[in-house]
């Protein structure tokens, strides 16, 4: 067990601020990571073995609908598969700020409630995502008044300070900051925060200096999409930079989520998949745990734009390029943490709505390991073989 799991123990027992008397017909705890339908070992299990846990990213809706936990059919099979659970949407300033003044945690309480009634692990996503695009309106445009460093300050550490204090007994590894970088500059964005306290480094410093303050015991992770495709080399060259500096200003972050929306956008002949930079990316993650920092897979799913529309073939190959990534992660077994995936099913995975991910025949993206059916997947097979090995 890891050291900032070993801090986890007992948690349970104490359960924070939140309460299982306000979830009704809250199911009996049961054990996590037995074994699934059809007598496979479910992943946690099998993640467990090499100290680490296996998950997913949830939702919560009313409607109970896609990867909602009030969807009785995902919240089985994520209670079959998953030790670790993260909200996909509703811990982000979208869902919890609806204004500069008010806090709404009814989502991401429902979350947290379901996590704790079925002794699940629940990790956080995320204090702050950097970039304006997924800021609420009102930050985009809020009025940093005549003294902006100290507004500034101010509302970052009490967003901070707040959702900390709801969830830190629950949670032992937070997204502290979210993608970080300008592809263009090649520089940390710029958003109405950083343009209010001097330079984005000024907010990413803090967030994770307040976080270290409100979590002397979790894991603070700086999590961003920087892959091993050839075509993000220079993602992985700043996102180097970014933690080099956070490593020499002493900023307390401990590990890099790496998110893992893995991509097939091209063939490569040689090996029949997507071209993916062996070496470049061996060498990056060298030197981020070089740098002491351990490694996470936050968000793991497979784009498949590229591959034939046929089913069986599609889903071999994108098994296949799944078993390179999880092999290759998996040399660095003495860095790295807990894997999630971004959503178990495709049916309600995000590549499905994500533009750039749209296959060119419209077929649904067959990004996840149990198809819309919820039928197990090759790509569920290559995950449990090589965590396995
Ligand atoms: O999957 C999420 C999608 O439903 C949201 O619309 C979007 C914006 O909030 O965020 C998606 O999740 C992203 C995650 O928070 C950060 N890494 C990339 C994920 C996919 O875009």
């Amino acid at each position: 067990m890891r050291d900032w799991q070993a801090s986890r123990r007992g948690v349970l027992a104490g359960m924070g601020g939140l309460s299982l008397t306000a979830c009704a017909g809250a199911p009996a705890v049961l054990p996590v990571g037995g074994p699934v339908a059809g007598g496979n070992t479910s992943l946690d299990a099998i993640a467990r073995r090499g100290g680490r846990r296996f998950g997913t990213a949830v939702a919560w809706n009313e409607a109970g609908t896609g990867m909602s936990l009030s969807n009785p059919d995902y919240a089985a099979l994520v209670r079959s598969e998953c030790g670790i659970i993260v909200p996909e949407n509703e811990m982000k300033w979208q869902a919890l700020r609806p204004s500069p003044d008010a806090y709404d945690f009814s989502a991401m309480d429902e979350i947290a409630r379901w996590a704790l009634a079925h002794a699940m692990e629940l990790r956080a996503h995320v204090l702050l995502w950097h970039r304006p695009e997924w800021f609420p309106d009102w930050l985009n445009s809020y009025d940093f008044g005549a003294n902006p460093v100290r507004e500034a300050e101010r509302l970052l550490v009490d967003h901070i300070a707040t959702v900390t204090a709801r969830y830190g007994d629950q949670i032992a590894s937070w997204d502290v900051v979210n993608e970080a970088i300008d592809h263009q500059r090649r520089a940390p964005i710029e958003t109405s925060l950083s343009r209010a306290m001097g330079n984005p480094e000024a907010v990413i410093d803090l967030a994770f200096h307040a976080a270290r303050e409100r979590l002397p015991d979790a894991q603070l992770v700086y999590n961003d999409y920087m892959s091993w495709e050839p075509a993000h080399a220079g993602h992985c060259a700043d996102v180097l930079r970014l933690l080099e500096g956070m490593k020499k200003r002493g900023v307390p972050c401990d590990a890099l989520g790496i998110q893992s929306h893995i991509e097939i956008f091209e063939i490569d002949p040689a090996t029949g998949v997507g071209p993916y930079d062996e070496a470049g990316w061996r060498r990056f993650l060298d030197d981020v745990t070089g740098m002491g920092y351990r490694l996470l897979i936050t968000e793991f799913d497979v784009k498949d734009a590229a591959l034939p529309g046929d089913i069986a073939l599609r889903d071999a190959k994108v098994a296949d390029y799944t078993r390179r990534y999880f092999d290759l992660m998996l040399e660095y077994d003495d860095h790295l943490d807990d894997i999630l995936a971004w959503g178990m099913v495709d049916a309600s995975n995000w590549l499905q709505y994500f533009e750039p991910a749209a296959r060119p025949d419209g077929l649904e993206v067959r990004g996840t390991p149990y198809d819309s059916k919820y039928r197990t997947k090759p790509m569920r097979d290559a995950i449990a073989a090589a965590l396995q090995a």
